[in-house]
């Protein structure tokens, strides 16, 4: 699916501000033509939770209605129109002039519809009506249950089965965009290498709906807007010298479409791709064939106001920062980010592990490693759920909407599902078949393991490419005993090293919370200096691997999540606090970093 751009064929308008809000008391009294009246003046993009001082709102459960009134000039009477949400948390019906124009599950990833015969020159009404319940079936999962209150009236409830905050509303930019009636659809671009890097091959597919006598010019530009090479669709199109990707220095070509008939321009669109490759070979991570070491973090959307909407600018902050203490990539923990960051991402050279929304597939999710300790690993995850559906679209929308990203190296098909369950092997295999076969660049595959997957558990490790882990020991396991975490650390790895020798393995988490300001010189658990000890502690673990490819700690800042009585106002895992200040452990993690080089570290 394009990003929607203007272009000398295309114009966006983009409807962002303020829109009424309402929560939906499911009476029945409204119809979507009506005006939305007695509703609350809200940003969109961006969650509505923490834009609204009434705390009855704030955690309604159920349905919401949104609504804005929108001009359209004569001018563009003529065009085809189409209306696009980034993403709208977590479904949507949308209704435009009254009458539904589409539906939409999964709260990560953009729709779009087609509103040529319905929208009129003038006025519009668009109203959208969304809901935040997540249940057994959704990704992310959510246990579901419903009462009534002592008037008789129902209330639902989500048990977030995960540990972030269940922000919702029309949390990415909704874009109504024109093009031509003849028009490009798609375009998917596939750069080969050939093996000294001399010359690429840019393979590019083109998805048009247009008529036969209508013809598709592709033309290459460097970043001074030089051609380097142009053709038709049967020509190939080769770049001689490329200039690569690489990390921390991208380089972007522009790949410009036109559809066109005749000499007439139907439809153009400029589409930025990155020259580069991406292998597992023997037990490393290469990036333009040299081994890459990944250092960063597990993230999240996540900030104040704003709630799980689209922060540009706090994306373009995150990225200084990163760059600043030597990280060179970040884990779309846990759900598919912004188009608007994964452009960020290409321009700034970050590495993506780009993952789905698959998490919380676990009969329960907590915190109680018990589990480990008795050797009972069986639950019934992958019969009591079911999230098959949910989990094929959400990798087709996503390797649909990012696969012409340079910056993604690697898919990430979940995040600690219970992959030491009965049926695992059984409900990944047909995912990863999936995942591999819609990727036209054919990338790594992964999927992240929760503590109880370990070496002796875990039964769907022949599927991935890189062995991902997410390790608490020292926090969850051996609690504030690092002489015992780190005999745990160093034993698992060796354990996973024997058993999967040619695969790498890298961290996608680790972490301790920590309140910024607490500090004690026995350096206990949540203080400044335990957080220091912990890392330095992991860190001379994984420098003894030299098949461990990579440290993306947890988490780059702190985080809102659901409460309970291991968080203090939030997930407090953070190396910079939510609004991004530094805790004392980023002056060490940052003189780790900027002496680990990109690549050859293990060398
Ligand atoms: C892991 C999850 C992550 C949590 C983290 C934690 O992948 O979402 O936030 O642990 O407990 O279970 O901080």
């Amino acid at each position: 699916m394009l990003y929607p751009i203007d272009t000398p064929t295309r114009t966006t308008k983009d409807l962002s501000g303020i829109w009424r809000f309402k929560v939906d008391d499911e009476k029945g009294d409204f119809t979507p033509d009506q005006v939305l009246t007695d509703s609350l003046s809200l940003a969109v993009p961006a969650s509505f939770n923490d834009q609204v001082s009434i705390d009855a709102i704030r955690n309604h459960v159920g349905y919401f209605w949104y609504q804005t009134d929108f001009q359209l000039p004569h001018l563009i009477a003529a065009e085809r129109k189409v209306l696009r949400f980034g993403s709208a948390t977590h479904e949507a019906w949308v209704y435009l002039n009254g009458q539904e124009i589409g539906h939409h599950k999964g709260g990560f990833t953009p729709f779009e519809m087609d509103i040529t015969d319905i929208a009129v020159a003038g006025n519009n009404r668009l109203t959208v009506r969304l809901s935040n319940m997540l249940d057994h079936t959704t990704l992310p999962v959510g246990n579901y249950s419903e009462t009534t209150d002592a008037h008789g009236r129902l209330v639902r409830q989500v048990d977030e089965n995960f540990d972030f905050y269940n922000y919702a509303g029309i949390h990415r930019p909704v874009i109504l965009y024109t093009t031509h009636k003849h028009y490009i659809d798609d375009i998917a671009i596939n750069p080969q290498l050939n093996e000294d890097f001399s010359k690429a091959q840019i393979n590019i597919a083109v998805k048009t709906h247009q008529l036969d006598q209508h013809q598709v010019l592709i033309e290459l530009f460097d970043e001074e807007d030089q051609l380097v090479a142009s053709g038709d669709l049967n020509e190939a199109l080769v770049i001689e010298n490329p200039q690569l990707w690489q990390p921390m220095k991208a380089y972007l070509y522009t790949a410009k479409v036109s559809l066109k008939d005749g000499s007439d321009i139907l439809d153009s669109y400029s589409e930025p791709f990155g020259i580069r490759s991406v292998e597992v070979k023997e037990g490393k991570f290469l990036i333009n064939g040299k081994p890459f070491y990944f250092k960063g973090f597990g993230k999240h959307e996540d900030t104040h106001i704003h709630g799980r909407g689209l922060d540009n600018a706090a994306n373009v902050l995150d990225i200084q920062l990163m760059k600043r203490i030597g990280a060179n990539s970040i884990r779309t923990s846990h759900y598919p980010y912004s188009e608007e960051m994964m452009r960020l991402c290409d321009r700034e050279g970050i590495v993506v592990i780009d993952e789905t929304t698959g998490v919380g597939i676990m009969e329960s999710f907590n915190f109680d490693v018990s589990i480990l300790e008795d050797g009972n690993f069986n639950d019934a995850t992958f019969t009591s759920l079911d999230t098959t559906a949910a989990h094929e679209q959400v990798i087709r929308e996503l390797i649909t909407r990012d696969k012409n990203h340079a910056c993604v190296v690697m898919w990430s098909i979940a995040n600690e599902a219970a992959t030491y369950s009965p049926g695992a092997l059984e409900y990944f295999t047909p995912l990863f078949e999936l995942a591999r076969e819609l990727d036209p660049q054919k990338r790594p595959l992964t999927l992240i393991h929760i503590m109880m997957s370990n070496p002796q558990t875990d039964l769907v490790s022949s599927l991935v490419d890189v062995i991902c882990l997410n390790r608490y020991y020292g926090w969850y396991v051996s609690h504030g005993d690092l002489d015992t975490a780190e005999a745990q650390t160093r034993g698992e790895l060796l354990a996973w090293q024997e058993k999967y020798p040619e695969k790498p393995i890298m961290y996608t988490e680790y972490g301790a919370d920590t309140v910024a300001g607490l500090h004690s010189m026995e350096a206990a658990p949540f203080t400044e200096e335990f957080q220091e000890d912990y890392y330095a502690m992991n860190h001379r673990v994984f420098d003894e691997f030299d098949n461990f490819v990579g440290e993306q700690l947890w988490n780059f800042a702190d985080f809102a999540t659901k409460i309970g009585i291991n968080r203090v106002q939030g997930n407090k895992k953070g190396i910079f606090t939510r609004d991004r200040q530094p805790k004392m452990t980023v002056r060490s993690i940052s003189e780790r970093w900027n002496h680990i080089p990109n690549f050859d570290y293990k060398a």
